[in-house]
């Protein structure tokens, strides 16, 4: 059987495996070479898939990857699944799993809840904090009881969605998996997927195809299918292994248009959108726009006569209104910027010229300096930043000011043999828990660019939070604020930290702000990127690469700034690094 597992799959699995064995309470050796492996995995470039079929080559010459593991890695690239999980999973249950989710509470304390209060769900969970057991729990106590239960509902959201770039990772696989089908016409995932949103609740798909037998059993046939939700004439549901939903219409080529624009929402748009078509004396649904026929009052007669539905464009047109981007169907100021004619024209990824944020060997990345620039040039940047971490951030090997200024040595050495290149001397300097930096000023004040941010003292409060990031603006070196509010998605909420001051103290001095584009962060986040373009604060698209593949993200930032409305002018690295060195005034 070939499932076509990527490495992010295969990293899934075995990340599952490392859970399950830690609640269990496994030796400590085996389990970091598991967590090792995920790593690995994650970052690497190539496919592990591509590896083990070719002959010449075998996945233990990679770095951490011993035979066992190798072995391990064969068998779920072969079978989707391993054995050990499925006997792991019959001794606890999958739901356990789920309790991980919560912020701050790892597979120790799960074990703990699970062995001494056989709590499997988070339902349990909250009824156990609420009656106060958890706080009697050897190694718990109230304050982590306290945790527990604000960290419940994040957990539940995040059973709920998943991020939009592992969405992306199965659609394009069951894209694929669906276009062999011979009577397949046209084929597009609609939904909160196409709109581009952080996290997907399900997959939406709609499909145009005159056998709707043959598209449905091959849905069916899908290696990751769990179970046929439902099934009928024109649609279908299932559900896929880890929980996702996929939902299959299949829709006539004259709705195609029609039924894509309903499916791809938001609701709240379609519902300005229906109002609109109804003061025009039309109809607008998932079949078409239809000219209400007369002395009806507009009840859905079979007499309204069809005017519009092949394509989206046709549909807008049909009332008046431009194309809109799916990015910016959210009903926020999209029907406004139609009516003015002023819809903005979105950055698109080829527009970026450099990246701002990413890290070496020096620090905690996995590629070397001379390794980072191939690779973005081979991506098409002409300028990047070499941003590791300082000195307080030492479980990432932070460098001091001493070894930053030998790091910028060897980057003038560099420079001088590049050719339409450009590597800039930077830092990702802390914002340190007391305020101030981490890094001297002096010292400072010889880079070329640096980003500052918070990795300490995340749950201070809003005005201490605040006021070490506004601090750090106000210091002359800095040049951006690196992931302004440090949510994880699904993982962990945001500071405290109060925006509008920060945007406020950035117009002042000059500083921009990062939309960092990694899909479990993009933060600033779509709003926030929308308050700062209202601030005339350019946004700078970051990846916070630590490794080759980790360039590779800019995507998602790029989409998270097109759903704020972000043109290629607000956003700074669309600029050459001449024009970007002026703005940031160096
Ligand atoms: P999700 O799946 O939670 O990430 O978000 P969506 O936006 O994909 O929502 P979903 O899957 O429930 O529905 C897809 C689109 O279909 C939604 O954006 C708008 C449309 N839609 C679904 N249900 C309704 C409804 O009851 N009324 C209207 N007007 N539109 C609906
Ligand atoms: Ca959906
Ligand atoms: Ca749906
Ligand atoms: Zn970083």
């Amino acid at each position: 059987m070939i499932t076509c597992m990527n490495n992010t799959q295969i990293a899934d699995v075995i990340n599952r495996v490392a859970d399950l064995l830690e609640i269990k309470g496994t030796n400590p050796f085996r389990l970091r070479a598991y967590r090792n492996v995920v790593r690995t995995l994650r970052d690497l470039p190539e496919s592990a898939e591509a590896i083990l079929a070719d002959p010449q080559r075998d996945l233990t010459d990679i770095k951490g990857i011993g035979k066992d593991l190798a072995e391990k890695i064969a068998t779920i690239a072969a079978t989707g699944t391993l054995p050990l999980l499925e006997e792991l999973l019959q001794e606890i249950p999958e739901s356990v799993l789920s309790i991980l989710r919560i912020p701050g509470l790892g597979p120790k304390k799960a074990a703990v809840l699970y062995n001494d209060l056989k709590i499997t769900t988070l339902d349990q969970l909250q009824a156990a904090c609420e009656a106060h057991q958890v706080a009697e729990l050897k190694g718990f106590g109230e304050k982590t009881e306290q945790t527990i239960l604000a960290g419940i509902p994040l957990a539940a959201r995040a059973e709920q969605r998943i991020y939009w770039a592992k969405a992306d990772e199965i659609a394009q696989v069951l894209l694929e998996h669906l276009r062999n089908c011979k009577s397949l016409q046209q084929i597009e995932v609609a939904g909160s997927y196409r709109r581009g949103r952080e996290t997907i609740g399900d997959l939406d798909l709609l499909v145009v195809s005159d056998d709707h037998d043959e598209v449905m059993d091959r849905l069916a046939d899908f290696d990751a299918v769990e179970q046929t939700i439902g099934r009928g004439d024109t649609k279908m549901s299932i559900r896929l292994a880890g929980g996702l939903q996929v939902d299959l219409r299949v829709v006539p080529a004259e709705s195609f248009g029609a039924a894509l624009q309903y499916f791809t929402g938001s609701k709240d748009h379609n519902v300005i959108l229906r109002g609109m078509a109804k003061s025009r004396g039309l109809k607008i649904n998932e079949w078409g726009v239809f000219r209400v026929a007369e002395g009806k009052d507009g009840a859905n007669g079979g007499d309204n006569e069809y005017i519009a539905g092949r394509t989206e464009e046709e549909v807008y047109a049909a009332i008046d209104l431009p194309y809109f981007p799916p990015e910016i169907r959210e009903a926020r100021q999209e029907f406004e910027w139609a009516e003015l004619g002023m819809l903005p024209e979105l950055i698109e990824l080829g527009d970026i010229r450099g990246d701002l944020h990413m890290h070496t060997t020096a620090s905690d990345g996995r590629a070397s300096t001379l390794e980072m620039i191939a690779a973005a040039r081979q991506r098409g940047l002409t300028y990047i930043a070499i941003t590791d971490h300082s000195k307080r951030v030492s479980m990432a090997n932070g460098l001091d000011g001493e070894r930053l200024l030998e790091q910028w040595a060897e980057i003038d050495e560099i420079n001088a043999g590049l050719k339409n290149f450009t590597v800039l001397k930077g830092v990702e300097v802390d914002i340190l828990e007391k305020g101030g930096l981490d890094i001297a000023d002096d010292v400072l004040a010889r880079a070329d660019w640096i980003v500052a941010s918070v990795h300490y003292g995340q749950r201070q409060s809003s005005e201490q939070i605040t006021g070490r990031i506004v601090e750090a603006i106000r210091n002359p070196h800095v040049s951006a604020i690196a992931h302004p509010t440090g949510r994880i998605i699904n993982r962990r909420e945001r500071y405290e930290v109060d925006l509008e001051a920060v945007m406020r103290a950035a117009v002042e001095h000059g500083k921009l702000l990062e939309l960092n584009a990694n899909p479990a962060r993009l933060d600033l986040d779509d709003v926030h990127c929308a308050a700062a373009k209202r601030h005339a604060i350019p946004v700078v698209i970051n990846t916070d690469a630590h490794s080759i593949a980790g360039l590779d993200v800019m995507r998602h930032g790029i989409q998270q700034a097109r759903r704020a409305g972000l043109t290629k002018a607000d956003v700074a690295n669309t600029r050459s690094w001449k024009q970007m060195r002026k703005l940031i005034g160096r």
